[in-house]
């Protein structure tokens, strides 16, 4: 049975920067209610009323999953360490985005599948891309044209897709016999510990547990057999996954990984509730520093115009009464403006300048990366604020 447990209010859709703010731009914006739930028997975390799939992932798809150095590095690490565990002959990724994982295996072993027709430009000319949605209909159509994949790799894409069995069917279908599916998404564990619920917007359809996925597979003759915890996206978890009757073995760590989601009552509706109550406080406290703040003139802006910031900023009803502008590296995303609240996105080169007093990490999950980008502002006295794990002016 499925409980609702979060509430984050009316939502646009977040990759829906807009060109304009004109009144007839404003008319068309989509919005629908952003309503998160947890299901008692399969544990899964998902959006209660997923929007459609073709209203998100068109032709002017805006993230770059290259644009941060710490992702092109953990993508070419998990490239080495899968071809050097699985020796795969063949390579298939679903959601290539702009080919940062595929690139580092030789061009003529891989496959690529990406919906989003701007994105799929990019890769076209470089390796076999599909500018489709994964379901069973593009598995046959693979299939006629190549055999079997032994390796299967998904990066924040399977929580993307609301359709399980036609995911999962699909994959059935076209995984060979010894095959590996490899999944990598935000993990719930890491949500609720660092209170990140912005990794909740329409896109993130689900935010998947160890838990929850064993328990999906398994209705579809697969099996997780081995999981990892991986720093990126704030905590995430890379899931193995192999055919039901498949010789891959389970691992010790999976069952340490499975053993602690439940310690930390990830198959229990109450954490959610507890979870929820201190979504709305972190609400409080950010909106009531940010007022602290413009109360005393500060210049305040936000840095990564990410999808998560459009949760934030909606739920929070943070417009540009609070924030100049947000700045972000994404050529696509500057000169436009944030989903719902219509903040103007301009290049760090114009807009991370001497007169920016505090700057919100609406990328805080390339913290690291970002304060060692950033140590001039930091020196001139400029503070970097963030909402994870609590509403913060970080001091170091
Ligand atoms: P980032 C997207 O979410 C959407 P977002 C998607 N649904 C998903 O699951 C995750 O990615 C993986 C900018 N930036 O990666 C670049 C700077 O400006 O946190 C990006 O626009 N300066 C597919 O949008 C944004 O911030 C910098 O120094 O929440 C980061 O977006 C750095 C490092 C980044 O994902």
């Amino acid at each position: 049975m499925k409980k609702n447990f979060l509430n984050l209010g009316r939502q646009p859709i977040a990759n829906s920067f807009l060109s304009s703010i004109s009144k007839k731009s404003l008319k068309s914006e989509y919005f629908y209610n952003l309503i998160i739930s947890f299901d008692t028997e399969s544990y899964l975390v998902s959006v209660r009323k997923p929007v459609n799939p073709k209203i998100q992932y068109t032709d002017r798809y805006a993230h770059r999953a290259s644009e941060s150095q710490t992702m092109q590095k953990a993508f070419r690490e998990t490239a080495l360490k899968l071809q050097k565990r699985f020796k795969p002959k063949f390579v298939m990724e679903i959601g290539s985005n702009d080919g940062v994982f595929l690139k580092n295996f030789p061009k003529r072993k891989v496959i690529a599948v990406e919906p989003c027709k701007n994105l799929a430009e990019l890769t076209k000319n470089i390796f076999k891309t599909y500018p489709n949605f994964w379901n069973k209909k593009l598995s046959k159509k693979i299939l006629k044209k190549y055999s079997k994949i032994d390796l299967i790799f998904s990066a924040n894409t399977i929580s993307h897709i609301p359709d399980l069995k036609e995911t999962f069917q699909g994959i059935f279908n076209i995984i060979s016999d010894k095959g590996v599916l490899v999944i990598e998404d935000p993990s719930l564990s890491s949500v609720i510990k660092i209170n990140s619920y912005d990794q909740f917007y329409d896109e993130h359809v689900y935010v998947f547990s160890a838990l929850a996925i064993k328990n999906i597979v398994d209705k579809f003759n697969l099996r997780l057999f081995d999981a990892e915890k991986i720093s990126t996206h704030g905590g995430s978890l890379r899931y193995y996954i192999c055919k039901n009757d498949s010789k891959h073995k389970n691992t010790k760590r999976l069952t340490k990984i499975l053993n602690s989601e439940k310690n930390i009552g990830l198959n229990n509706f109450k954490t959610f509730k507890k979870f929820a109550k201190k979504v709305k406080n972190s609400k409080q406290k950010l909106v009531s520093l940010l007022k602290k703040l413009k109360s005393k003139n500060k210049k305040i802006v936000s840095y990564g115009a990410t999808y998560k910031s459009t949760t934030v900023f909606n739920y929070c009803k943070i417009d540009t009464s609070y924030f100049h502008y947000v700045t972000d590296t994404t050529n696509n995303k500057q000169g436009k403006f944030t989903p719902g609240t219509h903040i103007p996105i301009v290049s760090p080169e114009i807009g991370f300048n001497d007169s920016v007093d505090y700057a919100f990490l609406g990328a805080w999950n390339f913290k690291k990366e970002i304060l060692n980008k950033e140590k001039n502002f930091i020196k001139r006295g400029g503070k970097f604020i963030t909402h994870v794990p609590k509403v913060k002016i970080l001091t170091k």
